[in-house]
């Protein structure tokens, strides 16, 4: 019997229920609770697209794709998303059934190259209508989640050293986040190592201490400051040379004393991943929904580094709860996930998105249980930020 005859799902839906009728998109801009200042640009609002799907059925996904500042941390801006959904992704997926998701994502590729974050918050649309019209979570129709919670960490990136310390110990207080990532890269790499130096010894034994230098140095510096950063105990170094030097990773990474390599920036899909294990030039990968082009292609970069033994880290790109629960959808399907994950992009927003912003409790975020994505727009919420 040919399969696609077979039309009856396990929940009586047929296929033709799931076929895509619409694509919504909407820019939204949400103030942060303090200035965050990355190597490459700074920002006090997150500005994200948030997808509507609408199925045959009625039932409608959603899904959100962020930005930092613009088209500065990777090349997409909101705008342009918002235009590239608009005129080419929403007209090839729409009249297309949307559990098919390996077809979808073909389709969007013949539409439009790269649009990575776009992709991603299309297709977590169609995870989240799917799972709702067979009342699932996505984890479910990604393999199953094999853990409901996961360590988060918190971003520490004001620059001023003082009140970083202040707000880890606020932080560590109240038990929401135990390991810290700093950004640096912004200043001269002698005034972040003395901010460095600052923390590691304001915060020891109490907390891990983790950099991202967002490509910020050449390999000279880095050899100097990796040196440093190890014998301060800092756990981890994300993406400290540009995206394209990966034998510089390589040999920093070979040189005695260097910390974990986390590769970034490098890998956006899994034939990167590829290049970067031949390489030998990370220990660890950062995975995000907006460089892998959805849930799928997280799954995909992921296996490729677990069949090279590096480690799974769960990374962000500061997304509110919507884009934050399907991270979390994804990451709980993980056997491994070494490093945890820094979702804590709810908590830096003035004001969340959804009905049920997610838990952070004991220094764990927690999947939310219901089907889909497992969040619910907060309507009146979208309408207050979303642009005019
Ligand atoms: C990045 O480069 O990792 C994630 C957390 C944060 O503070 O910045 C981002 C992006
Ligand atoms: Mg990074």
């Amino acid at each position: 019997m040919n399969a696609s005859i077979s039309l009856a799902t396990a929940s009586g839906t047929s296929r033709r229920e799931v076929a895509v009728t619409s694509v919504e998109s909407t820019i939204v801009d949400v103030p942060t609770v303090r200035r965050h200042k990355l190597s490459q640009t700074s920002v006090t609002a997150q500005n994200y697209v948030i997808v509507r799907v609408r199925l045959a059925n009625g039932v409608e996904g959603i899904g959100e794709a962020a930005t930092l500042g613009g088209p500065r941390w990777s090349e997409e801006s909101v705008e342009a998303m918002k235009a590239n959904i608009d005129a080419y992704l929403a007209p090839a997926i729409i009249g297309q059934r949307a559990d098919v998701f390996e077809v979808v994502g073909e389709r969007m590729d013949q539409a439009a190259k790269r649009n990575n974050a776009a992709k991603a918050a299309i297709e977590t649309a169609l995870f989240d209508a799917v799972g709702k019209t067979v009342g699932l979570p996505a984890s479910s129709l990604l393999g199953g989640a094999v853990r409901a919670s996961i360590p988060v960490l918190w971003t520490l990136a004001s620059g001023d050293p003082a009140q970083e310390i202040e707000e880890a110990n606020a932080k560590l207080e109240a038990r929401l986040h135990r390991t810290f990532k700093v950004k640096i890269g912004a200043q001269a790499p002698e005034a972040d190592m003395a901010r460095m130096a600052r923390l590691a010894t304001a915060l020891e034994g109490r907390a891990d201490l983790i950099v991202d230098a967002n490509q910020a140095w050449d390999e000279t510096v880095s050899v100097k400051c990796l040196a440093q950063l190890g014998e301060m105990g800092i756990r981890l170094v994300e993406q400290p040379v540009p995206a394209w030097n990966l034998e510089a990773m390589a040999r920093l990474r070979a040189r005695p004393g260097t910390p974990p390599l986390l590769a970034d920036e490098c890998v956006f899909d899994h034939h990167d991943m590829l290049r970067v294990a031949q390489a030998a030039a990370a220990d660890a990968i950062s995975l995000k929904l907006v460089k892998h082009a959805g849930l799928i292609g997280v799954r995909k970069v992921a296996a490729v580094a677990e069949a090279a033994g590096i480690q799974l880290y769960g990374g962000c790109l500061l997304e509110s709860s919507v884009g934050a629960a399907a991270h979390l959808q994804v990451f709980s399907t993980f056997r491994r996930l070494e490093w945890g994950c820094e979702h804590f992009g709810p908590q830096i927003l003035t004001g969340d998105l959804v009905t049920e912003p997610l838990v952070f409790r004991d220094f764990e975020v927690h999947l939310p249980s219901g089907p889909g994505i497992g969040v619910v727009l907060d309507e009146d919420k979208i309408k207050h930020y979303a642009r005019r």
